[in-house]
């Protein structure tokens, strides 16, 4: 600090205005860093640049109370959420190293860079970073930022103390307006290439998804039963259409892999001959399509992350045998199946679990369709009767064998449980919570799921009234949920519907309220509702 700036005085006009366009520089050069970065980044790798790399070291790093609080409150918006909370608390940043430039300009200039470490210290902490050019995107755009700050604030009007009436004499108004447009225009500029070049680096893969033609699978599907759809609005339809499945990822930009250099290689114990595929030599072998109902491990009783889609893909069990890998129970030396994103997420399932005879996939199609980008395009493993974080990687890339004891999965280093079978559940779709329904009869409906065990019996109760067998539409399969109505003569006043269900195992779905952590909620859904006459 200058002497002057320590002589007492009241604030004078151009000491306010000398901060006022600090900050006004501060927000100047965070922008054009942030631009640079993404301009930066679009030729390195779009995912190493510094918002998404700091937003996705948060994830990495977020207690699970957290992220649950984040799930619940902001649903799948809450990667939206975290950007912009990135975005504001960089613009809050830029405004206050604007105005300490304002009065100590190498020091505001230096905290940018400090800022550069940060975003390039996440960027190469993240499990899917490539290397040290993942650095380059917040370096550069951190020096961009503050030789842009240092220069701007070197135009600013002289700390001095104004006389009344005085305006900042002395300072070339004009040369700070230029400057400052001019870095807006250019950073303006640079951000938008950037994003401009980082959507063209996805087009081969938005092209190569386009050029998949699904071949007719060797084992199709049987038909959906005509009943197993009850019938009775509000009820979710038993087949989710793609655009409306729930998502859950660590992912802030959707990988977009191109399928033609997509390569899957399958290595590890007991991989008496390693393979590596094509996404060709996949759609070549016998495809088996399946109704499989897929579920968050992270769904509160009663939630939405729950779906269920026709697949289409390739028998995992069968070619993991041609790689020679048996499962313990005959005698492998692997117990654990490690699948491994482009994302660098890590999913573990059990050997046994994926060969015992069950339809594990790595599917190829979701609905007709080749699998959207969200949900794993080109390739993603599933496992009925699996939580999703054990089983269904998307944009799956490498599979290893190994041991339970010798790894541990991205969600198990995390706090949840290295196997989690899904639990039983139900779901009241209708009425919702606090509707007011007229007296008389009234549908109860909705889904429940016991994946790979199926669902045997559902009962509704009404208050603390005896529990009543709902009516179970035809099962699908046993890796499908099941729809039920129960047709309630309500009467007038405040009641409360409660359902459970029983799995083909005649375990009974338990009462007893767990988190989601480590492996699945459980309890019972109840939904309140008053009864008008
Ligand atoms: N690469 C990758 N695969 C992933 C995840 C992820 O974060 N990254 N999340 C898993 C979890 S927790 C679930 S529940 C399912 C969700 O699949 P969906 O988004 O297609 O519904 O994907 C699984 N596969
Ligand atoms: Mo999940």
């Amino acid at each position: 600090m200058s002497d002057e700036d320590k002589t007492p005085r009241k604030p004078s006009a151009p000491t306010w205005t000398r901060s006022g366009l600090g900050a006004l520089s501060g927000l100047l050069a965070g922008g054009a860093a942030l631009a640079v970065a993404e301009l930066v980044a679009a030729a390195v790798r779009p995912e190493a640049g510094p918002v998404v790399a700091v937003g996705g070291a948060a994830i990495d790093r977020t207690p699970i109370a957290l992220k649950d609080w984040a799930i619940r409150t902001f649903g799948t918006n809450d990667k939206l959420v975290l950007q912009l909370g990135i975005l504001a608390v960089l613009t809050l940043l830029a405004l206050a190293l604007g105005a300490l430039a304002a009065r100590h300009r190498r020091s505001g200039a230096a905290g940018v860079l400090v800022f550069g470490v940060v975003g390039a210290t996440a960027a190469l902490g993240r499990p899917d970073s490539t290397g040290v050019t993942d650095a380059f995107p917040s370096v550069l755009g951190a020096v961009a930022g503050a030789v842009l700050l240092y220069v701007l604030v070197g135009l600013l009007p002289p700390p001095r103390r104004a006389e009344p009436g005085e305006r900042g004499e002395g300072w070339d108004r004009r040369r700070f307006v230029v400057a400052a447009t001019a870095a807006a225009a250019a950073s303006a500029g640079a951000g938008v290439l950037g994003r401009a070049l980082s959507g063209a680096g996805g087009r081969d893969a938005v092209a190569s998804r386009k050029n998949v033609a699904l071949p007719a699978p060797g084992s199709p599907a049987p038909a959906v039963p005509r009943r197993a759809q009850v019938g009775v609005e509000g009820v979710s339809p038993f087949v989710t259409p793609n655009g409306d499945f729930y998502r859950v990822d660590t992912a802030l930009v959707v990988p977009k892999v191109d399928a033609t250099a997509w390569r899957l290689r399958i290595h590890g114990d007991g991989v008496s001959r390693e393979k590596t595929l094509t996404f060709d030599d996949l759609l070549r072998r016998r495809l088996i399509e399946r109704d499989i109902t897929l579920t968050c491990v992270s769904n509160e009783v009663g939630g939405p992350y729950v779906g269920n889609a026709r697949w289409i893909g390739v028998r995992l069990a069968d070619l993991l045998a041609e790689c020679g890998v048996r499962p313990p129970s005959k005698g492998g030396p692997a117990d654990q199946l490690v699948a491994r994103s482009v994302d660098g997420m890590t999913i573990g399932s059990p050997v046994e679990d994926v060969m015992d005879g069950r339809d594990a996939l790595l599917a190829v199609g979701m609905n007709g369709e080749p699998l959207p980008f969200e949900h794993g395009f080109p390739v993603r493993m599933l496992v009925p009767g699996l939580y999703g974080y054990v089983s269904a990687c998307k944009w799956i890339e490498d599979i290893e064998l190994t041991t339970f004891d010798a790894y541990d999965s991205y969600w198990v280093k995390r706090d949840w449980a290295p196997e989690a079978p899904i639990k039983t559940q139900s779901r009241i779709d209708t009425p919702k919570p606090f509707a007011r329904p007229k007296a008389g009869t009234v549908m109860v409906a909705g889904v429940a799921w016991a994946q790979h065990r199926g669902i045997d019996k559902v009962e509704i109760r009404v208050d603390d009234g005896p529990w009543q067998e709902a009516t179970l539409a035809a099962e699908d399969s046993r890796d499908t949920w099941r729809q039920w109505s129960y047709a309630w003569q309500a009467t007038k006043g405040g009641h409360t519907l409660t359902v459970r269900a029983t799995d083909r195992t005649g375990e009974v779905q338990t009462e007893k309220r767990t988190r989601t952590v480590p492996d699945g909620a459980s309890g019972w859904h109840s939904v309140v509702v008053t009864v008008d006459a």
